[in-house]
């Protein structure tokens, strides 16, 4: 059953626009999960976004669960983040100098995240990471690391083997044009199987560098830790005096004010961070023990630079945003939107029977189109992901916006509404019918 015609969305603007996109950037995109290819069509064209809420070229209204792909915590073009960013570019843009604001962020997420002794600011999660790695082979004289089958921590060459968002999405286990000797490098272990992590260590010992792990992981649909899997991960890495990275890209800031190591209370030695500290902005950052950070260029011969890092606009709207996530009772609102909407997923597939599984830690969700409970990227890939993308369309065409693949996260803003939670919930309702009529 598809959308009642009231429902179905004309997009000719879009098509004209992603037509000629198309002639001129790569698959007319500039990230390949948004060129909707594991959905099927073309992607719609954003022309403004508020609040919630997204609208197309064609103005088709949505409401957006994507938020800049979890930077938007606040909704889009929160006031005070707008003008922070307005009033910034009026005393210039960017100085390739330092700043009081640079100072100012970076204290803010040192209070935050006590274990980010030191912060050093870059402009993507993938530089954030790509440097956290280099300063662990740095620091332990070690070339290994460990990250996990279905995380995903960026596009430098260490982290393209069986990762997740947009290589789950396009099926790309491994990535051409990384040298076999530096894929060799990178270990790959089942999430939340810390006996297959024991066996890397018993086999390689003292050649480790590091581990690298998203806390909470949101590349290949939500999947929380089991406990005691972090603490394991910390005492293994320590007994071998490997390094413990945390990539908070998505969790830091997201489920608590802080990391989500705040939350678990497990320190790592390392902490990449980006997205809402850059308030939908180019900001990302990595930091960590004093005396591994001290090793980064100026101060030791780790190099690691960037024309941009530290760019005053995106500071402005990175502490804009800080500030308002620091106000008492944020995530507390926060978290019972998302639950509202969580909760009305569960029952919805319960009711309907659906072959579906949600899943939620604060506010990030993901529907597993599966019946069994997804506990690491091989339950991931058993997903129905022809179901998800029936379902993709059907709420599309209801106006509301998911991430494009069944290997991302759904994330809650403070800008959705309880009314935008109960709209969603209904619209999931008529799109699992529709999706069971299609798949
Ligand atoms: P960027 O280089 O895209 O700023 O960050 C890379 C990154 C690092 N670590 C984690 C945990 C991440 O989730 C990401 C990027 N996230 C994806 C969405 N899951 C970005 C979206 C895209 O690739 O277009």
């Amino acid at each position: 059953m598809s959308a009642p015609k009231q429902f179905m969305k004309q997009r000719p603007r879009s098509e004209e626009i992603f037509r000629r996109a198309t002639e001129v950037l790569v698959g007319g995109v500039n990230s390949p999960v948004r060129a909707f290819r594991a959905v099927g069509g073309d992607p719609i064209v954003v022309d403004r976004a508020a609040g919630a809420r997204l609208w197309d070229a064609d103005g088709n209204e949505y409401i957006d669960y994507v938020c800049s792909w979890g930077a938007l915590i606040l909704g889009h073009a929160h006031p005070k983040v707008v003008e922070a960013i307005a009033a910034q570019a009026r005393r210039g843009t960017s100085y390739g100098m330092p700043t009081e604001l640079e100072v100012e962020l970076a204290a803010r997420i040192r209070a935050a995240i006590p274990s980010c002794e030191k912060v050093r600011f870059v402009s993507s999660g993938t530089e954030a990471t790509m440097s956290a790695v280099r300063l662990a082979r740095a620091a332990t004289n070690r070339d290994l690391i460990i990250k996990f089958e279905g995380c995903y921590h960026g596009h430098s060459d260490s982290f393209l083997s069986e990762a997740g968002s947009g290589l789950a999405t396009l099926g790309i286990a491994a990535c051409p044009g990384v040298p076999q000797a530096l894929a060799a490098l990178t270990l790959n272990a089942p999430y939340n199987n810390i006996a297959a992590v024991q066996k890397l260590f018993d086999q390689h010992r003292d050649k480790i560098a590091a581990v690298i792990v998203e806390p909470i992981a949101a590349n290949m649909g939500v999947v929380p830790p089991v406990p005691p899997f972090l603490q394991n991960l910390r005492e293994l890495t320590t007994r071998h005096a490997a390094l413990l990275i945390f990539d908070e890209v998505i969790t830091g800031f997201r489920v608590c004010y802080g990391g989500a190591q705040n939350s678990f209370g497990v320190a790592p030695d390392l902490t990449t961070l980006g997205k809402i500290i850059g308030g939908g902005l180019p900001v990302a950052a990595y930091g960590g023990r004093r005396d591994l950070m001290d090793r980064v260029a100026p101060l030791g011969p780790v190099y690691q630079a960037g024309t941009l890092s530290g760019n005053p606009l995106a500071m402005s709207a990175g502490i804009a945003t800080l500030d308002l996530l620091a106000a008492p009772g944020f995530y507390e609102l926060l978290d019972a939107r998302a639950k509202r909407l969580g909760d009305g997923i569960a029952a919805m597939a319960r009711e309907t029977g659906a072959p579906a599984t949600a899943v939620r830690v604060g506010s990030l969700l993901t529907l597993f189109f599966s019946g069994e409970p997804v506990r690491n990227y091989a339950g991931a890939k058993k997903c129905d992901t022809k179901r998800f993308a029936a379902f993709f369309r059907a709420m599309l065409d209801r106006g509301v916006f998911l991430a494009p693949s069944q290997f991302e996260a759904l994330f809650v803003s403070a800008a959705h509404s309880d009314a935008d939670i109960d709209r969603t919930i209904a619209a999931f309702r008529e799109s699992q019918a529709s999706a069971t009529q299609s798949s």
